[in-house]
């Protein structure tokens, strides 16, 4: 817990007074949040955008003003956790499920920082099964597609009931093992009909905030 709190509190420094921000989701960018909270409290004037139910509920609890993109079209700088980081900072995401939202709010960032601890770092992605977001119509026939490109999908469950995402999706979590390709991958995913998203997250993380039990490390 330590290397995520210093990892999620860490980041939050990079945040500057007027800035609109992106706000993850899991118990890494948990810390972020308080921190901001309390920042807020002390005067920081920032407007945020959660991705996710959970992240919106936390950061109205802790007094960070908000705001949604009918107001907004582009953010300063979003930070988030990941579930798996490879070199290149490709990452998997959307172990909590909030992959979709997570995207779109990266992707509308100008700097997009990854908070995780150390064991999130790996050298080739995969041995975290990828979630996908895919439409409950016809899921079954959706997963069939990624059998064909030796996905191995398991729909997500939670307390035995399916699990439902914030946007009303299913989550199948994809055993690929080892993705040596993974805006490849992303792409031919993205083609299958029925696929809303994946967690497979390329070309967007400027730098990683890499938590331990003594310290974070910046990574860029
Ligand atoms: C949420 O859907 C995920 O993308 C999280 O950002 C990711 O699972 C990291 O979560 P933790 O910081 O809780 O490990």
């Amino acid at each position: 817990m330590e290397a995520k709190k210093l990892a999620g509190e860490k980041a939050a420094e990079f945040i500057e007074n007027g800035m609109k921000i992106g706000l993850g989701t899991g118990s890494t960018v948990y810390w972020t949040i308080l921190r901001v909270g309390q920042l807020v409290k002390e005067g920081l004037q920032i407007e945020a955008i959660p991705t996710s139910k959970q992240t919106e509920a936390l950061a109205k609890e802790h007094g960070i003003p908000l705001t949604d993109f009918s107001k907004v079209t582009q953010l300063d700088l979003t930070i988030d956790g990941a579930d798996e980081i490879d070199e290149h900072f490709n990452l998997i995401k959307g172990g909590g499920g909030a992959l979709l939202r997570e995207k779109l709010v990266a992707a509308a960032s100008k700097h997009f920082i990854v908070v995780a601890d150390e064991s999130k770092l790996v050298k080739t992605l995969g041995q975290f099964p990828l979630p996908v977001e895919v439409t409950p119509f016809a899921w079954e026939v959706t997963a069939q597609r990624i059998v064909s490109l030796n996905g191995n999908p398991v729909l997500r469950k939670k307390e035995n009931q399916t699990f439902i995402t914030d946007n009303g999706n299913y989550i199948l979590d994809c055993h690929f093992k080892q993705i040596s390709n993974p805006a490849d991958l992303h792409n031919k995913l993205k083609l299958i009909t029925g696929i809303v998203e994946t967690g497979l997250f390329t070309n967007l993380t400027d730098m990683v905030v890499a938590g331990t039990e003594n310290g974070a490390r910046l990574m860029e």
